[in-house]
């Protein structure tokens, strides 16, 4: 087996028993602040994987950037890929993105989707729920699929879908869409780019929503003025949506995104663009919402969670970002809204996305084209 990765200095290999099945697994072990850790490589073969959820039963639904969704058993075995997956444009950064469970997944068996939609003027980030068919045959499918959200207007460029889905304690799902490397639309009220929006399950527009009833703006913004949010998470207490976005030449935020507000891409930023040229930076600009944490240098953030878990008691309540080139997990410690510690948790692969376990391990997802599931676990000191 190909191992990608290398974890630290100090790694040690703690099992490396022989595989009972072709895609089984090696296991290292990595030290961090809470003590070592094993991680072991669950899965690998997926291509560009981007979003994982884990099901009541143990087992993990993964999507593949490519357009394809599987179920991931816990000893590795991949399903073949399911039926009923829209179609998805897979080109450059867009494809089959993100996936979550419903609330009430185990009642209603219904599974939320953000990809990229073909359609007029390119494609665009649009969300499909569904339900995962039942039973030994019928599970290999998605049924009753309905597309519940599009972004407005769709763009040719291939970058920037933001695309991460969280909901809220209330049952609305929030939805993180990137500006499509347009810049100025993330200001504009008229359409989707560059927004946090925040709707029904049925695709409908809550009453309360910020723009609801202002002429000229689309009912299903939340917030504003963002660049890339590849990342959200709702905090397991107050509820509140955290996001964090891919700032331009370094300058990653992380926000807590309230109602009507803006957040300031392109008008300021902690980085500058890629061509050299500097963007204001956010201070000079009180007027607008301040991030609670940035980066300079970047850590080029996807994928992120709370943890609330038992396996490892020194991470309760702790935000895990999954980062990419940081090739890693980034902790960070919390006090309110005031980030108080970072820790880089070296995994040697590129994260696109990370989950909490429904027993308290940590799932995380290698950006790369011969793709990995990971499992962390606390390992004997
Ligand atoms: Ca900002």
């Amino acid at each position: 087996m190909k191992r990608t990765w290398i974890a630290a200095a100090t790694a040690a290999v703690v099992a490396t028993a022989a595989p009972a099945v072709a895609q089984q697994t090696d296991a290292r072990r990595i030290d961090t602040q809470a003590g070592p850790v094993r991680v072991e490589v669950v899965t690998r073969g997926l291509s560009n994987p981007w979003g994982i959820a884990p099901l009541p039963d143990g087992r993990l639904l993964v999507t593949e950037r490519a357009g394809r969704l599987r179920l991931v058993q816990a000893d590795g075995r991949l399903s073949p890929p399911l039926a009923g997956v829209p179609e998805v444009v897979a080109r450059g950064q867009g494809g089959l993105l993100d996936v979550v469970l419903d609330p009430d997944f185990t009642s209603n068996r219904r599974v939320y989707l953000t990809y990229s939609e073909p359609g007029d003027g390119g494609s665009g980030t649009a969300v499909a729920r569904a339900r995962l068919g039942e039973g030994r045959l019928g599970e290999g499918r998605l049924e009753d699929v309905q597309v519940i959200f599009r972004q407005l207007p769709k763009a040719n460029d291939a970058r920037h879908f933001g695309s991460r889905l969280a909901f809220g304690h209330d049952g609305r799902l929030w939805v993180t869409l990137g500006d499509r490397m347009l810049f100025d639309p993330a200001q504009d009220l008229s359409g989707h780019v560059g927004k946090v929006v925040r709707i029904e399950t049925d695709g409908s527009v809550p009453r309360d929503n910020p723009f609801v009833g202002r002429p000229g703006a689309r009912p299903e913004i939340w917030s504003y003025g963002h660049r890339n949010p590849q990342g959200a998470a709702v905090h397991p207490r107050t509820g509140a949506l955290w996001i964090h976005e891919f700032g331009p030449r370094h300058g990653d935020e992380i926000n807590v995104p309230e109602p009507g507000r803006n957040y300031g891409w392109p008008l300021v930023s902690w980085g500058d663009h890629y061509s050299g040229q500097s963007i204001p930076k956010p201070p000079t600009r009180p007027d607008l919402a301040q991030d609670v944490h940035h980066w300079v240098p970047a850590v080029s953030p996807s994928g992120m969670a709370f943890y609330t878990g038992g396996r490892f008691p020194a991470w309760r309540d702790s935000l895990l970002v999954g980062g990419l080139g940081t090739r890693g997990i980034v902790r960070l410690t919390l006090d309110g809204t005031r980030v108080t510690s970072e820790e880089r948790i070296a995994l040697g692969a590129r994260i696109r996305d990370v989950r909490q376990g429904r027993d308290g391990e940590i799932y995380a997802l290698t950006d790369e084209s011969d793709g990995a599931v990971l499992r962390l676990t606390p390992a004997s000191r």
